[in-house]
C-alpha cells in the first residue's frame, strides 16, 4: 500500500515530524502565549511598556537593583500563576515517547518542566526537560559567589535591605537569566548546537527568531543538511528559510502536528 500525499503544508509538516529520527524543537514566548504568559515584543509584548536596557542588562541591575528586582518580582506573580498548555503538553509527551527529541527552550518561564513532570506522572521526567537557553525566573545566583539556586518566594524590593540576598555569603541575589550582553552558559549552548546539528527536523516554535545566538540554532539544523518547520501567527526573519512556515497558534498547531494517528 502506498502512503498517500500530504494534501497541505500541516500534514506535510506531520509527516516530516512522524518519519525524523532525531528532532530538535526550539521554543520561545510565544509557545507561552496562551497560558498568559506576555511575550516580549508585539502589541502586547513587555518591551512595549518597559525598556529592554533599564531592565534586562547587567549594566542596569548595577544602576538599580530595586528597579530591575521590582519587575522581576511582578513578573514572577504573574507568571507563577500560568500553567502549561497543549503545545508544552504535546512536546512533552513526544519527547518521553521517542528517543532523540530534544526541546530547547528561551523561556524563562519553566512552563516545559511543568509539562514534563506532569506527562511523566510518577516516571522519569527528564527525555522531556528543557535546555535552557536564556535561565529561568525561578532561580537566583549570587553576585559575589558561585551560589545559584531555586527561589520562588516573594520578592519585596521596597528598599536596598529587603532585596533577596545569598544564603550562603548575604551579597545581593540576581535572577538567574541571561541579560542582553551577557553570555549563554557555555556547556548548555553547545549542546543545543550539537543537537540541532544532528537532527533530521528542527521544529521552532513561537519565537520572533531576532535574538542571538538562540536563533542561529535553527539555521545550524539547516545548514547540516536539516528541514525546519515554523509555527508562528507571523512571519518572523526565519520564514524565508524555513523548510515550512505554518501560521497558527502554538496550542492548535503543534498538538496537531504531533497526532500519532490522522
Ligand atoms: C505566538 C503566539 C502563539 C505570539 N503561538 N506563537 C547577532 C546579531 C545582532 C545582535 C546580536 C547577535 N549576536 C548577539 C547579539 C546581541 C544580542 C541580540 O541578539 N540582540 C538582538 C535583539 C539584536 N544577544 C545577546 O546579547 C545575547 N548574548 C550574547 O550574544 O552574548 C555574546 C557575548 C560575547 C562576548 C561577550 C559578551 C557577550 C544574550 C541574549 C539574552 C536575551 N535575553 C532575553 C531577556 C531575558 C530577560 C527576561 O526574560 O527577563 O530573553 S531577550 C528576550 O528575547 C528573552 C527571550 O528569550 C528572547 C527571545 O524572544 P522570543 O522568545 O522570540 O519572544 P518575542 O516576544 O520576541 O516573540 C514571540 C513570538 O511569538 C512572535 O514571533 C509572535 O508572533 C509569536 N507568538 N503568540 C505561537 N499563540
Ligand atoms: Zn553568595
Amino acid at each position: 500500500m502506498t502512503t498517500p500525499l500530504p494534501t497541505n503544508a500541516r500534514d506535510a509538516a506531520r509527516a516530516m515530524l512522524a518519519a525524523a529520527h532525531r528532532i530538535v524543537v526550539l521554543t520561545g514566548a510565544g509557545v507561552s502565549a496562551e497560558s498568559g504568559v506576555p511575550t516580549f515584543r508585539g502589541p502586547e509584548g513587555l518591551w512595549r511598556n518597559f525598556r529592554p536596557e533599564e531592565l534586562a542588562t547587567p549594566d542596569a541591575f548595577a544602576r538599580d537593583p530595586r528597579l530591575v528586582w521590582e519587575w522581576y518580582g511582578w513578573r514572577r506573580e504573574r507568571v507563577g500563576a500560568c500553567r502549561p498548555n497543549a503545545a508544552h503538553a504535546a512536546l512533552a509527551r513526544l519527547a518521553l515517547a521517542r528517543e532523540g527529541v530534544r526541546v530547547i527552550t528561551q523561556n524563562v518561564d519553566e512552563l516545559h518542566t511543568d509539562a514534563a513532570r506532569a506527562a511523566a506522572g510518577t516516571g522519569d521526567a527528564s527525555a522531556a526537560l528543557p535546555l535552557e537557553l536564556h535561565g529561568s525566573i525561578f532561580r537566583v545566583r549570587c553576585t559575589a559567589c558561585p551560589a545559584r539556586y531555586a527561589h520562588r518566594r516573594p520578592i519585596d524590593a521596597s528598599s536596598d535591605a529587603t532585596l533577596p540576598r545569598c544564603d550562603r555569603c548575604s551579597a545581593l541575589l540576581r535572577p538567574d537569566i541571561v541579560w542582553f550582553g551577557e553570555q549563554l552558559d557555555h556547556a548548555t549552548l553547545n549542546d543545543a548546537f550539537r543537537a540541532a546539528e544532528r537532527a533530521a527536523v528542527c521544529l521552532v516554535v513561537g519565537t520572533s527568531a531576532v535574538v542571538h545566538p538562540a536563533a542561529s540554532i535553527a539555521t545550524a539544523t539547516l545548514h547540516a543538511g536539516g528541514q525546519v518547520i515554523e509555527v508562528n501567527p507571523e512571519e518572523t526573519p526565519l520564514t524565508r528559510t524555513a523548510t515550512l512556515s505554518l501560521r497558527g497558534a502554538a496550542a492548535e498547531v503543534v498538538p496537531e502536528l504531533l497526532r500519532t494517528s490522522p
